[in-house]
């Protein structure tokens, strides 16, 4: 199976013709197989929560201040003592090759011209240590604990090693949601897409697929239901990384991560790709920093879409957010040049958004900065 329709990338004209991440979708639909498509696009089930991440937003109002010296807007800050250079950081997705034959390396070169940091997904196409030599900017593993835990010992072992300077352990995938466009599609991975961080390593390939989406079983085979908090403790003790939880929705989760040693957490519900019908994650926000009190960062994803959708989140207590989408839609359509592009609309909105509610820095976004509708 073919991954793109054509194997060009959008030319400079059509990345600037786009006036906004969600124009970067629109190309890609169109360069991408409808199952390719639909597996990077889908949520669980119903797409409940995936639209409600979007909803979530679309209930928050801001409340702009007049007449505040707006001609610097400064919008640099820190993730876990890293310097970035806007609160927007890249959220961890699988098979970026489907995407674009460069898929991570490309992800990882735009994200370090835009000074900020990606997170590097354990199914990544290219290897970890493949990403790395490439990166111009910060990166974070993200890991999915194994059944077999000496693999993920590697892992973490080798992220260390290759440069990397947080672990993001995601805690909301025990087992695999049931995206239903992947069903219908009966959607396999196309020839060629590879796990590289595996590659020699026969106890992960894939198990025969019993109908249904085969990628589905295929993933399934990398995932732990057995997994507990306890699994904070035991990675504390294989590696010196600080460890980011990732798939906090809940604020007595949020208080679990901290007492377990997170170094920080993120609200995030995969998308809306896992639990459907699950709070969305502007929602969420709000009692997990409360439970967190200032103890350790705390980060947002999903459906992040827009420069005041960043206010938003800042605004109700994320440090910074994460996109997921948008750097694939930037990805598909343009490969490097395309996810550089998702990245300077985002900074612009933002910068243009904080202009316009008088808010000139991070600080200055405050609970009094939104209201709900
Ligand atoms: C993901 N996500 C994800 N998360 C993770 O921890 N490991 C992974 O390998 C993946 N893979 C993945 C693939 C695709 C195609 C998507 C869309 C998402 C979840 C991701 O890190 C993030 O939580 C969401 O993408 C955030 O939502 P938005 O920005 O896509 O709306
Ligand atoms: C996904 C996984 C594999 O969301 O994280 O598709």
């Amino acid at each position: 199976m073919a991954t793109r329709k054509t194997k060009r990338s959008a030319t400079p004209a059509a990345l600037a013709a786009c006036a906004c991440v969600q124009d970067l979708e629109a190309i890609a639909k169109r360069r991408l197989t409808k199952a390719v498509y639909d597996y990077f696009a889908g949520g669980a089930e119903d797409e409940r929560t995936l639209i409600g991440n979007r909803e979530a937003f679309h209930k928050v109002f801001i409340r702009p201040r007049a007449l505040v010296d707006v001609s610097r807007i400064d919008i640099a800050t820190t993730a876990l003592g890293t310097p970035i250079t806007m609160p927007v950081m890249v959220a961890p997705t699988a098979y970026q090759r489907m995407a674009h034959r460069d898929g991570e390396l490309a992800t990882a070169r735009a994200a370090g011209e835009a000074g900020t940091l990606m997170v590097a997904s354990t199914i990544a196409t290219y290897s970890l240590e493949e990403i790395a030599k490439v990166a111009t900017g910060p990166l974070w593993f993200q890991l999915y604990v194994q059944p077999d835990r000496s693999i993920s010992r590697d892992l973490a072992r080798r992220a260390e090693a290759a440069g990397y300077r947080a672990l993001c352990l995601t805690v909301d995938t025990p087992q695999l949601g049931q995206r239903e466009r992947d069903v219908h599609n009966q959607f396999a991975l196309p020839p060629g897409i590879r796990m590289m961080n595996f590659e020699g390593n026969r106890s992960v390939m894939p198990r025969t697929p019993a109908g249904g989406s085969a990628f589905a079983a295929y993933a399934s085979s990398l995932l732990d239901p057995t997994l507990t908090w306890d699994a904070i403790a035991w990675l504390r003790s294989e590696t010196k990384l600080p460890i980011v939880v990732k798939g906090i929705i809940s604020g007595e989760d949020a208080a679990l991560a901290v007492q377990a040693g997170a170094a920080a957490v993120v609200v995030s519900n995969h998308g809306g790709r896992q639990l459907d019908a699950c709070e969305p994650t502007l929602a969420a926000l709000p009692n997990v920093v409360e439970a967190v009190a200032g103890r350790v960062e705390v980060y947002l994803d999903g459906g992040v879409r827009r420069g005041t959708d960043i206010i938003k989140a800042i605004a109700l207590g994320a440090r910074a957010v994460l996109v997921g989408r948008p750097v694939v839609w930037g990805l598909a359509a343009g490969g490097k040049a395309g996810v550089q592009r998702a990245l300077e609309m985002l900074r612009a909105e933002l910068v243009l958004a904080m202009t316009l509610a008088g808010c000139p820095s991070l600080r200055s976004i405050g609970p009094g900065t939104v209201v709900r509708a």
